[in-house]
């Protein structure tokens, strides 16, 4: 059987979640900081550390034929790969931020003016769309401290908490695109079927992240009413508690409405509510 090749970010802000999915997928492997390639001793897969600008063309061209990177990255990039699985980490925003100070107050008002940014491709695109003609100029790091310099107007640069453009005297002005992890592949790698296998794992334990396993107590009195707040994965398990018209119910829920479902459950007459994290969810 071909051994598989997964490209992903050697070090930086991708690495360690990747890591760490790929070894709750049950994958056994070395994480060396110092070699380029380490062999899974479980699964016919090699790992490539790389940096994460490199992984999308080493995709395209089959020399890795998975890879997990940021979608900025992709669309900058401009290659021909497929989009496999989009992986909820890494997640940031590439926006346009203007000076605290500066008259620029509409789009339009970016016609003419420059733009200093690591991501040309997109912005590019994104200002054609708008039929805005700014000046585009492309630098390879520190993009915030340009205006403050006098080398830009405005920048283009991911942002996630808000804090360096805040420190540097910026605000966010325009959305440019949302950008998360994504699993991507050579195209038609997705036939592949140790490719399948292993999208199956991760869609496992993405799911399993998202949902949280739930056991509480209620008077069969109230089951009705609790029942109908809840999902499960089929349907919520209802098994009898020792003491007479008691039951207990085992569900799962999705994480993101957590807590107002939780307090849904109590005033509907949930009691002894347990919550634990789940590892993995096959269907
Ligand atoms: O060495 P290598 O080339 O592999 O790594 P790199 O330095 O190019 O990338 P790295 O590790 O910084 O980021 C990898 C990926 O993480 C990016 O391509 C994005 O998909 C994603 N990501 C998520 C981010 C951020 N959040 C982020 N905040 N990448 C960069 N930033 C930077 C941003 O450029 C700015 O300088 O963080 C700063 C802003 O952060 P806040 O929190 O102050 O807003
Ligand atoms: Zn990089």
């Amino acid at each position: 059987m071909k051994t598989l090749k997964i490209a992903i970010q050697k070090s930086g802000r991708l690495n360690e979640k990747s890591v760490e999915l790929l070894k709750n997928c049950g994958l056994n492997f070395e994480n060396y900081k110092s070699s380029l390639i380490s062999p899974v001793s479980n699964f016919p897969l090699e790992i490539l550390f790389l940096r994460d600008d490199d992984i999308p063309e080493y995709v395209q061209d089959g020399i890795a034929d998975l890879g997990i990177v940021g979608e900025n990255v992709i669309e900058e990039t401009e290659v021909t790969v497929s989009y496999l699985q989009r992986l909820g980490f890494g997640k940031c925003s590439l926006k346009i931020a203007i000076t605290n100070n500066s008259d620029i107050k509409e789009l339009t008002d970016l016609e003419g003016r420059s733009i200093a940014t690591t991501y040309p491709v997109i912005l590019g695109k994104f200002l054609q769309k708008q039929n805005i003609h700014a000046d585009i100029r492309t630098i390879s790091g520190s993009v915030e401290i340009s205006p403050g310099l006098g080398l830009s107007d405005a920048i283009c640069d991911l942002v996630s908490t808000g804090g360096t453009l805040k420190s540097n005297g910026l605000k966010p002005f325009a959305d440019v695109m949302a950008s998360e992890a994504i699993l991507i592949g050579s195209k038609g790698s997705e036939h592949n079927e140790m490719v399948q296998e292993l999208m199956q794992r991760i869609q496992s334990v993405l799911r399993a992240k998202e949902t949280k396993y739930v056991v509480l107590n209620v008077e069969k009195a109230n089951l009705s009413n609790v029942l109908a707040l809840l999902p499960g994965v089929k349907s919520p398990s209802v098994l009898p508690l020792a003491e007479e018209g008691w039951v207990a119910v085992h569900t799962v829920i999705p994480e993101r409405d957590f807590w107002d479902r939780i307090s849904q459950l109590k005033q509907a007459g949930a009691q002894g509510i347990v919550v634990m994290p789940i590892e993995k969810i096959i269907l």
